[in-house]
Order: structure tokens, then C-alpha cells, then sequence
């Protein structure tokens, strides 16, 4: 069976995908993108029009979650807990991870300072539900990496990178949520999820929308 991953550079929901190939020691292709120029076979094989989406044996997978399910399910063992409401409330914490992801998208999109904080206000808002849930160590639900932990490196993968450039302690001020983030960040799965020229495009993404944080980012 041949896997194609369609991918963006730059594109938390796609890494999720790249961890979880990793994490499995699954073989596959990756092909790129520029989602905000994509190419005609795309737009007729992405029923959102978004990416990821998976090649698989004539079929298209698209949305994230349902991806790494698939691929968790293809390549036992599993990354998500076996008691169906343990496995109800990983999904639905999937899920809010994905509300975070688009909140860090409209924080470091700010237009401006008064929108920033209002999205900043947000964002920890958010992060500090989810600091609340973070009951064991090192990984989201004891020592094991579930899909939870995958869905959440993205999104503690950019903080920490903007966090160098102006330190707003977004994730510092919540302990446990840090020392989990920090965490997930040493996996050498997360750290080979995306391309070595990461941090230039990210940066590069932001500087361009002129927005906010464009002052800090030279
Ligand atoms: N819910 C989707 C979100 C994917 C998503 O928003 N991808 C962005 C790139 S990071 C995209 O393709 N955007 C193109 C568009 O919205 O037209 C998932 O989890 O896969």
C-alpha cells in the first residue's frame, strides 16, 4: 500500500499527520504545495480544499483527525485509549486542540496591538481550560503518546518559536501545560515533522501579513 501526504510547509494540521507517519514508522510520499496558489489536481481532489489530505489505495482521506485515526488504526498499537470514554474525551480535546491552532493563527495575524491583546486574551483563556486538564506526566494522559500529545505539538512547536522572538509567556505562566509542551518538543517525531527551513517560512508568513507582530520579527 503507497501513502501520499499532501502537504503545506507551513500547516500545523498537516505536521499532525507527519508526526503520527513518524511515531509509526510508516513509509510514505510527501508532496508540497503552496495552499495559497494550489494546483488544479488539488482543488478536484480536496473536497474542503484543504490540506492534509492522504493517498491511499485510490482513496483521498482529508481532515486531520480522521487521518491519524486511520493511520493509528493501520499500525497497532493503538495511540488512543481503549475504554470508549477515555477515547470520546481524547477526541474531543483533539478537537479543542484545533480551536487553539486557529486562535495562534489570528493572535500572530493581529492587525494591530488592540486586536493582538484581544486574541491574547482569548488564546489564555483557552490555554488555561487545558492547563486544568493536564492531570499526569510527561503526555497528555500518563506515559504513553496518544493522539492528543500529536495534535498538540504544532501548536506548543510555534509558540516556542515566536516566544524567542517576543517573549509574551503565553504557555510559561500555565506550569503544567510548559512542562508538558516542552516535552513534546524534545520528540525526535516532532522535530523531524517539519522541514529544516521551518522557522523561515513561519516567520516569513507573519512578517508578510504586516500585521502586529511583524515589528518584532526584524
Ligand atoms: N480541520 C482541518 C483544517 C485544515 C486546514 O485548515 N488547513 C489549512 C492549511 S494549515 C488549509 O488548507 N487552508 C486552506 C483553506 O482554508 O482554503 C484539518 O484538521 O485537517
Amino acid at each position: 500500500m503507497k501513502l501520499e501526504l499532501i502537504s503545506f510547509k507551513i500547516c500545523p494540521f498537516v505536521q499532525r499527520s507527519m508526526i503520527t507517519l513518524l511515531e509509526k514508522g510508516i513509509s510514505f510520499d510527501i508532496t508540497y504545495i503552496d495552499i495559497n496558489d494550489p494546483p488544479a489536481w488539488f482543488s478536484e481532489i480536496s473536497p474542503f480544499g484543504k490540506v492534509p489530505v492522504l493517498r491511499t489505495n485510490g482513496s483521498v482521506l482529508f481532515e486531520s483527525a480522521v487521518i491519524n485515526e486511520y493511520l493509528d488504526e493501520i499500525t497497532p498499537p493503538s495511540m488512543h485509549p481503549q475504554d470508549p470514554l477515555q477515547k470520546a474525551l481524547h477526541r474531543g480535546w483533539i478537537e479543542y486542540a484545533s480551536s487553539l491552532i486557529f486562535a495562534q493563527h489570528d493572535l500572530y495575524w493581529s492587525k494591530d496591538e488592540p486586536l493582538y491583546e484581544k486574541n491574547r486574551q482569548h488564546i489564555g483563556s483557552l490555554l488555561k481550560r487545558l492547563d486544568a486538564q493536564i492531570t499526569h506526566t510527561p503526555y497528555f494522559n500518563g506515559t504513553n503518546l496518544s493522539l492528543v500529545d500529536v495534535a498538540y505539538a504544532p501548536l506548543f512547536m510555534r509558540f516556542k518559536l515566536i516566544e524567542k522572538i517576543h517573549p509574551a509567556n503565553i504557555i510559561q505562566q500555565h506550569t503544567r501545560l510548559y512542562a508538558w509542551s516542552e516535552e513534546l518538543m524534545s520528540l525526535d517525531s516532532v522535530q523531524k515533522s517539519v522541514v529544516p527551513e521551518f522557522e523561515e517560512l513561519y516567520i516569513g508568513a507573519i512578517r508578510k501579513a504586516e500585521g502586529y507582530m511583524s515589528q518584532f520579527l526584524g
